[in-house]
């Protein structure tokens, strides 16, 4: 299988760990050694601390972009430290430099790409591009809810639900530099366009990525045309 795993800066480095770097790289090697994997990694919490400060000195949003998008290469660099010689060695930039890597056989592991979205939308494109038979969102949420469940308690994790669904649900969230939504909304249309199989995911424990993508066990939420 094809298969493209987006990982949130906050699930890769919560904080600074060599630890919990070289756990992810053991998962994605260990599915790796069976498929064609694509990682794509976020900023977490360290592009939201520079977001906040650039913004406060006056900077636009796609200037905030701009330095998100140089945290979440930084955070892929930690990660293909770690995978040594399995990942391609610099963070692709775009989408043909990273099909470019596959074609060599080693893991592209890249970043953002362009200002305007998040990574999650990076995951979404570069799936679509590559025609993947699956892309996983490893994210600290351990699914899709309702509504959002830190504000209205009467949101419900869904274990399936439709791009369309999925869509009515992240319509409302904002496309600022640094928002936080469980699929950023542009990443919504295309897992719509596209119709490719998704799951969102806790990936808190990097090993429930593996059995998810292994053994198709998983306590997230699948999205299904
Ligand atoms: N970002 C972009 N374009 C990308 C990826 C990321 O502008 O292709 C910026 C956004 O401001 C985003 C931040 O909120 O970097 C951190 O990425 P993420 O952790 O939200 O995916």
């Amino acid at each position: 299988m094809d298969i493209v795993i987006s990982v949130g800066g906050s699930v890769l480095v919560p904080e600074l760990s060599a630890e919990r770097v070289s756990e992810f790289a053991r998962v994605v090697e260990s599915i790796a050694d069976d498929h064609s994997v694509t990682v794509v990694v976020g900023g977490g919490k360290t592009a939201r601390d520079y977001i906040g400060v650039a913004r406060e000195l006056g900077s636009n949003d796609a200037m905030c972009d701009y330095l998100g998008i140089d945290v979440t290469r930084i955070n892929a660099r930690l990660l293909i430290a770690a995978l040594e010689g399995t990942a391609y060695p610099e963070p692709p930039t775009s989408y043909r430099e990273a099909e470019d890597a596959l074609a060599d056989d080693k893991v592209p592991v890249m970043g953002g790409t362009a200002p305007g979205q998040t990574t999650d939308a990076v995951a979404a494109v570069f799936s679509e591009y590559t025609d993947a038979d699956l892309l996983v969102y490893a994210t600290s949420v351990d699914g899709v809810y309702t509504a959002d469940p830190s504000a209205d308690d009467d949101a419900r994790k869904l274990e399936r639900l439709t791009p369309d669904e999925l869509i009515g649900i992240v319509m409302e969230t904002q496309m600022d530099a640094g928002a936080n939504s469980v699929v950023d909304a542009l990443a919504a249309k295309i897992i719509e366009r596209s119709r490719m199989r998704t799951l969102v995911l806790d990936g808190s424990d990097p090993a429930d990525i593996e059995c998810a993508v292994l053994d198709g066990a998983h306590d997230g939420t699948e999205i299904l045309p």
